[in-house]
């Protein structure tokens, strides 16, 4: 009753009927952060948190399926990512070999659609032919975009749509002052999807990082003190309903 008055999901494990299937976000971007945290809380290796990180990737692309979200872009990691210890890299780059091993018969049956932006040819061989084979695979699948965000940058996104769009004005030998928003949009590795409703980043940091700079610009923040690890479903649905209640209007019309 209170639960549902004042929308205090209060240890509620029914937060999910109280979501409103009229807004449920169409795209919902995380920053997963915390699993070397979650790792050594528990005195794990650092790849062990990357790891159960992983199952929960699959989990949430479960959830997000059946609340009916359109993309789902996750960060895996990014252009910074490569300064961490040489053997923590090389795990990382083996996980999306071990996402697809193990996951790609349940995205078959959820009828996902894997896409992966990123600058991908300085990955190694054996990554870029996972994501490759990952992307060609789904890709008559008309359900959830799981859309992986792996050795990407925001800044150096927005460089290179601002190069691409540079080189199409002087094709059409045109000049700086007919550069515009639409046509730098149009040149983001994103440019098929609408831009992210909500941004969540797990593990309590309040920043960025350098993701999805230009997209962000009208999304809605949520930050969360759990280490992506712990993240679930209940999670997600909460994370939902503050969404919900910010871009509620009673009798206007949502923005
Ligand atoms: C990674 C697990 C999730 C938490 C964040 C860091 C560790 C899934 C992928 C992935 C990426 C591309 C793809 C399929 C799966 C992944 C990295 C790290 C580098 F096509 N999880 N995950 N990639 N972690």
């Amino acid at each position: 009753m209170f639960n549902k008055l004042f929308n205090n999901n209060n240890g509620s494990d029914d937060i999910e009927s109280q979501l409103s299937k009229e807004n449920i976000p169409k795209h919902i971007a995380i920053i997963m952060d915390g699993n070397g945290r979650w790792a050594n809380k528990r005195f794990l290796p650092r790849i062990a948190g990357h790891k159960e990180g992983m199952n929960t990737v699959k989990k949430i692309t479960t959830s997000a399926s059946k609340l009916g979200v359109e993309v789902l872009t996750l960060y895996a990691f990014s252009t910074e990512n490569w300064k961490r210890p040489d053997e923590e890299v090389q795990f990382l780059m083996k996980l999306p070999v071990d996402f697809f091993e193990t996951f790609m018969p349940d995205l078959m049956k959820e009828n996902v659609r894997v896409h992966v932006m990123g600058y991908h040819d300085v990955l190694p061989k054996h990554t870029q032919k996972v994501i490759t084979d990952a992307m060609d695979k789904t890709k008559n699948n008309t359900g959830l975009v799981l859309n992986f965000a792996l050795n990407y940058g925001g800044r150096a996104e927005i460089v290179s749509a601002t190069q691409a769009a540079m080189r199409e004005l002087l094709a059409q030998e045109l000049t700086p002052d007919d550069l515009t928003e639409e046509l730098i949009t149009k040149h983001l590795m994103t440019h098929t999807f609408p831009d992210p409703d909500l941004l969540i980043r797990t593990s309590g940091e309040m920043r960025v990082s350098n993701f999805m700079l230009w997209q962000i610009a009208y999304s809605e923040f949520y930050f969360v003190e759990k280490h992506w690890p712990d993240f679930s479903h209940q999670d997600l649905c909460e994370a939902i309903a503050t969404y919900q209640n910010r871009t509620r209007r009673f009798g206007g019309i949502l923005k």
